[in-house]
């Protein structure tokens, strides 16, 4: 799917120029003439990204700018000014005022497709993200992590590749405005290894170097695991804008010409430094809900969400290799005793350390889960149901043989737990089922007296692959 552009300005020749270019190269392009336009086709045909100009009469850009960001429906729409000012304060005034990036007119090529491109694919993973979290059920930790605007840019780890000390000197000078450790290297293979040593959140890279061609240090650091998603801006001459054409392809992000102007350097490199922190916040916010998602939240081991989704896939692969696969269903004795007595709180404690002691002493690959209230699941792969049983009647003491310490003025409390064991593997096998049997035998641990452990009558297979009798 191409991404779809909405190209803004007063005046017809710009927009037409414009939406060709995009339109050779394959963008969707829809066009507006003014503000209120815009503002309508934004929240109609929801672009991927905008590009804005500056001066247009009646509402002019900024203020359009203001409108996407204020609406929750379009604040995540990424937007570029595309400014004729040349006074570069103006146009950092831009940046500020809540556009992503800016571009200067005449628009040049490279510089808009690199400005699109980059800020397209920021948007799709973003995209992305937000699907993902709804079918993970956990809705709006994307929502909450801010916008790209509120993220910071100040001090950043920032490295820079440059071997003419006039420049260096200029280029870190002007980045010490805003960033705490600015280090430098001549060389390419002085700057990979800094960069695959340290955890750097941008790498400038001059294209101007005497003995060396700064592109390799481009495409190394894509090549490393480490360094893959590090922002690269690259410094060039003006002429040399081939180059700076075959560095984006090699996945730089953004570009400054030499001779440098300071405030454009400081805004561009704000600009990589808010995106790679913004996108690593998502990603973190992602795999937090991600985690929330399958794991208790009183215990902390994984939830019933997870084994229905787990189990299925384990059995399944039991059956293919022929391997038992174990479950041990448990359940706290009169449990609903120490609420009464000692208070939720002390019954919370108490299925904490309960998750403690089953989680203790298991292999690295056999999991606890807590399907909800005082049951909990051990799930043991490649176990057949003597050893299921030892691991069974291990748990059993572990909890039975020693008291539970806990907050109220008894201080600590006996507990036990009852256990019912299945094994499934066979031909035909669910995980419903395993649970079923399980809980059926744990329903017989129950009646025989509590504290012990009862295994499933159907659960003597040691790997044939007959299938299970009837129930
Ligand atoms: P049995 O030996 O037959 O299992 O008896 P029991 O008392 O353990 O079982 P019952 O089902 O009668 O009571 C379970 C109690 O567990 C009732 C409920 O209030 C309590 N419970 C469920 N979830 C929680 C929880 O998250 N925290 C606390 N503190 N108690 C919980
Ligand atoms: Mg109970």
């Amino acid at each position: 799917m191409s991404a779809r552009v909405l190209v803004v300005d007063d005046v017809l020749p710009n927009v037409k120029l414009l939406a060709a270019k995009l339109t050779r190269e394959y963008f969707d392009v829809i066009t507006a003439y003014n503000g209120p336009e815009a503002l309508e086709l934004v929240r109609k045909e929801s672009p991927d990204i905008v590009l804005l100009d500056v001066m247009m009469p009646g509402m002019d850009g900024f203020e359009v700018c203001e409108k996407i960001r204020s609406d929750p429906d379009t604040m995540h729409i990424p937007v570029v000014m595309v400014t004729a000012l040349s006074d570069v304060a103006d146009r950092v005034r831009g940046l500020e005022a809540g556009a992503d990036d800016f571009l200067t007119k005449p628009v040049n090529d490279i510089a808009l497709f690199a400005r699109v491109r980059s800020l397209v694919r920021l948007k799709m993973m973003m995209d992305e993200w937000r699907m993902r979290e709804s079918t993970s059920g956990q809705f709006g930790v994307i929502e909450r992590s801010g916008t790209l605007r509120n993220e910071s840019f100040e001090r950043a780890r920032v490295l820079v590749l440059e071997d003419s000390l006039l420049d260096l000197e200029k280029i870190t000078e002007t980045l010490k405005r805003d960033h705490d450790h600015v280090m430098s290297a001549n060389t390419c293979a002085k700057a990979l290894e800094r960069a695959l040593s340290d955890d750097l959140d941008l790498v400038v890279i001059s294209l101007t170097l005497m003995n060396e061609d700064g592109l390799r240090l481009c495409s190394q650091l894509r090549s490393h695991e480490r360094t893959r998603q590090v922002p690269i801006l690259l410094v060039v001459d003006e002429g040399d804008l081939n180059r700076v054409a075959k560095g984006l392809e090699l996945g730089a992000n953004d570009y400054v010409i030499k001779p440098l102007d300071r405030n454009e350097l400081l805004a561009r490199a704000r600009t990589q430094v808010r995106r790679k922190r913004y996108q690593e916040r998502l990603r973190a916010n992602y795999e937090h809900s991600l985690s929330m998602a399958l794991t208790d939240s009183l215990t902390g081991v994984f939830n019933r969400r997870y084994v229905n989704a787990h189990l299925p896939r384990l059995l399944e692969r039991a059956i293919d290799s022929h391997k038992p696969v174990a479950i041990l269903l448990f359940d706290i004795d009169h449990f609903k005793v120490v609420n009464d007595s000692f208070g939720h709180t002390v019954g919370d404690e108490v299925l904490k350390e309960v998750s403690n002691r089953a989680s203790r002493n298991l292999r690295t690959f056999d999991l606890v889960a807590r399907l909800g209230g005082e049951e909990f699941v051990v799930i043991l792969p490649d176990t057949d149901v003597e050893a299921a049983m030892t691991v069974a009647e291990r748990l059993r003491n572990q909890i039975a043989n020693s008291m539970f310490k806990v907050s109220a003025d008894i201080g600590e409390v006996p507990v036990t737990v009852s256990i019912g064991v299945a094994v499934g593997g066979r031909l035909g096998d669910s995980s419903e089922g395993l649970i079923r049997r399980a809980d059926e035998a744990l329903y017989e641990a129950k009646r025989s007296g509590r504290n012990c452990v009862i295994a499933d009558p159907r659960s003597d297979f040691q790997g044939v692959t007959a299938p299970a009798p009837a129930p």
